[in-house]
Formats: C-alpha cells, sequence, structure tokens
C-alpha cells in the first residue's frame, strides 16, 4: 500500500490535518523528527483512517505514490528550510513540496525559486482556523504553480471547511501568493479582535457595563451584521467566570497580548506597499503597547486624565456596536486594497470575490460580511476601486458614521484609548476628501530639497526656486 500524501511535522497542526486527510478516505504516511509524536498520534487516533508509520524522510518519500505530495508542518522559519534540504534530494521531477505552515511570503517566493530549479512544485499553503479547523476544515489559501493545484487541489478541496457546500479552498495564485493572503487575513484578525478590545473597554469603563452583562450585548451582536466567529467567542470569553476566584476571567489575565508575528509582517510589507492599512498598524501597536506593562503601571501615577461615564449609556451600546462595525469594514478594506497593490507588485491575479469567500467558513475572520464583500467583487464590471465603494457597504457605513464620530469623540473625552477605531475613522474622512493637506507635504519637500511637485492645472514636474526670487522652473523629475 502507498500513501497519497506525506506529512511531516506532527504538533497539533500537522497531526490534525493528518487526521482530517485521513478521516477524508487518504492513506497518510506519517513522518515527525521526533518519534515520539508519531507514535502519540497513531496511539490516541491511529483508526482515524489509513496510515503508514514512517521514522525517517527517506521512509517517508518510499512510501508515497508518484507524484509525491509532502505537506510540511513544521515551525516556521529555519526549521521549514531544514526540512526541505533533507528532503529535496530524496524527491524526483513532478514531485510537490507543500508548506502548510505560517511561513513568510518572501521566504516562500525563495523557496519555490529554488525548488523549480530542480524540477520539484513548492506549494506555500495559507491555513487558517487553528488547531479545531485542522482537524474538522480549516480555510486553505494556497498558492504555487497552476499545475500543481490541479494534482493536490482536490484533497484540500476535500478537507476544507464548507461554506453552503462551497469548499473554502481555491488557489490563489503563483509562489507566495497565498502565504501573503493568508498573512493579510491574520493581520485583518488584529484589527478585528482589537476593535471587539476597544468596545468592551468602553462599554466598561464609559458605560459601566460588567463582563457578565457584555456577554449578552455580544450574543446579541452576533445575531445581525456583526455576527461572526470573533463576536461568538467574545461572548464565551466574557460570560466565563474564573473557577479559582469567582471573578469574570478577563479580570484574571493579565492584560499583556502576544504575537506570533504575522500583523507585523502585514504591517512591514502594507509600509513597502505604500498601503494605507492604519487599522491594522494600529492593532500591532496596540498590542505592542499592551506588552509594555512596566512603562503602564508607572504612567498610571504620573501622567492624568480624564474620567467619567457616558450620560445615556443605552443609547452608547448601539452607538458602539455601529463603530465597531465602521471600523470593521475599514479593516477589510484596507486587507483588500492591500491585496490589490501586491498583486500588481508579484504579478499575482488575486480574484478577490474568490478570497472573500473561502474566509467565509474554516477562518478565524469568518463573518456574514463576507459573503457580502464576495458578491461585491463578483462582477468584473461593478467592481469598486476600494470596498468602501461599492454601494451596499457606502451605504451601510454612511448609516453608521454619525454614531462612529459619537463615539470616538466621547472616547477622547473620556480618556478611553481607541487606537483603531479612531484610525478607521480617519482613514474614511481622508479617502473621502478630493484635497488633502499633503499639498503643503510637497510644497515644504520642495523648499527643502528640491523634490519637485505637480501642478493641479497643467502638466509636468515644477521647481520654485525658494532661495533666489521664487520663480518657477520645469524641473526633471527626480523620482
Ligand atoms: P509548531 O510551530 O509548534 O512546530 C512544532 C513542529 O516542528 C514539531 O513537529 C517539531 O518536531 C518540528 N520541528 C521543529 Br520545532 N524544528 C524542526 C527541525 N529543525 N526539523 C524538523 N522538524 C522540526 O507546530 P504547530 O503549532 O503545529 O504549527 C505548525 C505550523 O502551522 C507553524 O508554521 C504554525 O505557525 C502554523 N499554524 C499554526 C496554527 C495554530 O493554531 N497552532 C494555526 C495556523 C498555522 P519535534 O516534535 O521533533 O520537536
Amino acid at each position: 500500500m502507498s500513501a497519497q500524501i506525506g506529512v511531516t511535522g506532527l504538533a497539533v497542526m500537522g497531526a490534525n490535518l493528518a487526521r482530517n486527510l485521513a478521516r477524508n478516505g487518504y492513506t497518510v504516511a506519517l513522518h515527525n523528527r521526533s518519534i515520539e509524536k508519531t507514535d502519540t498520534l497513531l496511539l490516541k487516533h491511529g483508526d482515524d483512517g489509513e496510515f503508514i508509520r514512517t521514522e525517517t524522510l527517506q521512509e517517508l518519500v518510499d512510501s508515497l505514490e508518484k507524484p509525491r505530495r509532502v505537506l510540511i508542518m513544521v515551525k516556521a522559519g529555519k526549521p521549514v528550510d531544514s526540512v526541505i534540504d533533507q528532503l529535496a534530494p530524496l524527491l524526483e521531477p513532478g514531485d510537490i513540496v507543500i508548506d502548510g505552515g505560517n511561513s513568510h511570503y518572501e521566504d516562500t517566493r525563495r523557496r519555490e525559486a529554488a525548488l523549480s530549479r530542480q524540477d520539484l512544485h513548492f506549494v506555500g499553503v495559507g491555513v487558517s482556523g487553528g488547531e479545531e479547523g485542522a482537524l474538522l476544515g480549516p480555510s486553505i489559501m494556497p498558492g504555487g504553480s497552476r499545475e500543481s493545484y490541479d494534482s493536490l487541489g482536490p484533497m484540500l478541496e476535500k478537507i476544507s471547511a464548507k461554506y453552503n457546500g462551497e469548499p473554502c479552498c481555491r488557489w490563489i495564485g503563483t509562489d507566495g501568493a497565498g502565504h501573503f493572503v493568508k498573512m493579510v487575513h491574520n493581520g485583518i484578525e488584529y484589527a478585528d479582535m482589537q476593535v471587539i478590545g476597544e468596545a468592551f473597554d468602553l462599554l466598561r469603563l464609559g458605560a459601566g457595563i460588567e463582563p457578565a452583562d457584555q456577554a449578552k450585548i455580544f450574543t446579541d451582536w452576533n445575531s445581525g451584521t456583526l455576527s461572526s466567529f470573533l463576536i461568538e467567542i467574545t461572548a464565551e470569553v466574557l460570560g466565563h467566570i474564573d473557577e479559582r476566584t469567582g471573578r469574570p476571567f478577563v479580570d484574571v489575565v493579565v492584560d499583556a497580548a502576544g504575537q506570533k508575528g504575522t500583523g507585523r509582517w502585514t504591517v512591514v510589507s502594507a509600509l513597502e506597499l505604500g498601503s494605507p492599512t492604519s487599522g491594522i498598524a494600529e492593532s500591532v501597536f496596540a498590542r505592542a503597547l499592551s506588552s509594555q506593562k512596566e512603562q503602564r503601571v508607572l504612567a498610571q501615577d504620573i501622567l492624568h486624565g480624564h474620567e467619567g461615564s457616558v450620560d445615556l449609556p443605552e443609547t452608547f451600546v448601539e452607538d458602539v456596536r455601529l463603530a465597531l462595525y465602521a471600523s470593521k469594514l475599514v479593516s477589510y478594506a484596507q486587507g483588500i486594497d492591500m491585496l490589490t497593490a501586491a498583486a500588481k507588485e508579484y504579478g499575482w491575479e488575486l480574484k478577490l470575490d474568490e478570497i472573500a469567500s473561502l474566509w467565509r467558513a474554516g477562518c478565524i475572520i469568518r463573518a456574514e460580511l463576507l459573503d457580502d464583500i464576495m458578491k461585491a467583487y463578483a462582477e468584473a464590471d461593478t467592481r469598486p476601486a476600494n470596498l468602501l465603494l461599492a454601494p451596499a457597504f457606502a451605504e451601510a457605513i454612511a448609516g453608521a458614521v454619525p454614531a462612529w464620530r459619537r463615539v470616538v469623540a466621547t472616547a477622547v473625552q473620556l480618556g478611553i484609548p481607541v487606537p483603531v477605531f479612531s484610525a478607521s475613522l480617519a482613514y474614511y474622512d481622508g479617502l473621502r476628501r478630493k484635497r488633502l493637506p499633503a499639498a503643503l507635504t510637497q510644497g515644504l519637500r520642495d523648499l527643502f530639497g528640491a523634490h519637485t511637485y505637480n501642478r493641479v492645472d497643467t502638466e509636468g514636474t515644477f521647481h520654485t526656486l525658494w532661495g533666489e526670487d521664487k520663480s518657477e522652473i520645469e524641473a526633471v523629475d527626480t523620482h
């Protein structure tokens, strides 16, 4: 018997993907650097389906049908290169090496280029849904060659999450496209979680609503336009009471948010692409500030702010809901705008409607909203230049704007930090302006650095002789 796919790296994600594949009828060859994980998996879940136990990468390769498919699920970074270096010499032209970890897309581009020189396919696959998603059906974002997808796609689609029966797995584009899209997914996830945190803070500090009552509010919100996995689990976490102390669980958890890097990568990449991803950036910085616990403890005695509460808690709750919805829309708009910029930069033909469609189930940012986002990008002739310009979303956000402004103004007055609510509102206000103060920036740049400028009334590039008679000359564009 030979296996249809091999999995090397059997920690939580690899083990669960291997089990998911076996449960879907595929024979899966198993390998892990240390044999214990392989044996534990076989002992606990060996009856999930057909598995082949292997101890070495050579045994793994020998156990596979051709062309071989090997899924690498080891820690992202150097371990992936190390496994590829050991694996590649054992493979034959046409075999497919798959990296299902959270690798940086630039690493994936580099690895794909290197392996294609050996006539091996390298497929960087973004997998979202955490441990449970990997087992029961994740959202899957595969990159690599179209040819490799013809061989691999049916397996991935079979094990993926389904939305109304449709698989949440589509070929994204060549080389690092799958990992890029997964990275932006995670960036949106950071912003999504931060706006939920800001809403929680506002409702508690501004309106005095305790976590247990907020759990009911979030449950209620989950049946409306905000309906999503993250809002659903927010209700669960806020309603949870700590066993040891009887206090709300959120009050016994240290308020320093961790990060594994994909949010930071998104922001670095946005800066490189010149994409205004301010909501996602503020959410990464918010986690960074949360982790500066020592400074924050010192600052409490030194830096003072205004304190108080809102006058009408009932209307404030609805205002916060609308501000959360609008800020969330901006995060999606910014993430999608970044995908558009990356597609141009890297020559990917990213299909935004398909990407939105495969985020509808299985992944962490799954939300009702994504079905509407998918529809907004479905027709080429009505595809919006920015998500916020799609008629349905322009109307929805217009309805939320008055409440959004009230919430941000109230937060500023009460001294409650709302970095993503406010950055998203600033983005919205900047986006809808025909003219921005950037004209002054250009004037300053021309004065101190002769950086030149363009005029609103005529073609060409100009420079003013600031140090002489301030006359204008036509300049050679130095950009
Ligand atoms: P980890 O990221 O914790 O990695 C552990 C695995 O890597 C073990 O199998 C370990 O083997 C292996 N490994 C390491 Br560490 N160094 C190695 C090396 N030099 N050579 C060979 N194997 C090596 O596992 P995970 O949490 O299952 O995540 C796997 C990938 O999936 C990561 O890229 C992660 O970012 C991504 N991901 C995780 C989640 C999640 O919810 N956890 C979600 C989505 C994506 P050993 O057993 O011999 O030490």
